[in-house]
């Protein structure tokens, strides 16, 4: 069993609910359970170009899917629910990115494992920092150390990320 931290974001057809779909899906995954689950958090688009903002979350799950697996799995999920792939920092309806699985550091064409760019956000740091332990280190560093570099800026805190009926009573 391992634990990974997974990165939600959409900022195109109803932010909210993508996110509430996706962690809808993931609750579904074979031998995957979601462990806890960030607030909601909004923020403006961090990249080139104009886009709208927002909206992250991060989950914890305890998991028996290798991590290319889960990769495999989060990219149906996203497909399902409608993304397109078209410019490399464009709008998206979701995005699922694996921030860290166990303590493993994977580097392959397709996986990069810790999350290459995870230290330098503040929309993946802080809602991390709402469910792992300030302990969990990554890219050298304690996620505390990560924190105390990256302001906070306007992200804004949104309120609890619920679980859905359907999802049972998992988180
Ligand atoms: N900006 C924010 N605020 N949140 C995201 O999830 C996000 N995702 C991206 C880029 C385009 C880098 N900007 C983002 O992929």
């Amino acid at each position: 069993m391992t634990t990974a931290y997974i990165a939600l974001g959409s900022n195109l057809g109803d932010p909210a609910r993508q996110l509430q779909e996706a962690a809808l899906a993931i609750s579904a995954l074979p031998e995957t359970r979601i462990i806890a689950r960030s607030p909601l958090y909004r923020s403006a688009a961090v990249g080139p170009g104009e886009q709208p903002p927002y909206l992250n979350a991060v989950l914890s799950v305890h998991t028996e899917l290798p991590a290319q697996g889960l990769l495999d799995a989060l990219q149906s999920i996203e497909n399902r629910q409608g993304r397109v792939r078209t410019q490399r920092w464009g709008a998206r309806t979701l995005d699922l990115d694996i921030l860290l699985y166990g303590d493993e550091r994977i580097d392959t064409p397709t996986l990069q494992i810790p999350h290459p760019a995870m230290h330098e956000r503040h929309f993946v740091l802080y809602p991390l920092a709402d469910i792992a332990p300030p302990t969990t280190v990554f890219t050298g560093q304690p996620l505390s150390s990560w924190l105390a570099l990256c302001p906070r800026a306007e992200l804004e805190q949104l309120g609890s990320f619920p679980a859905t009926a359907l999802e049972g009573d998992q988180a």
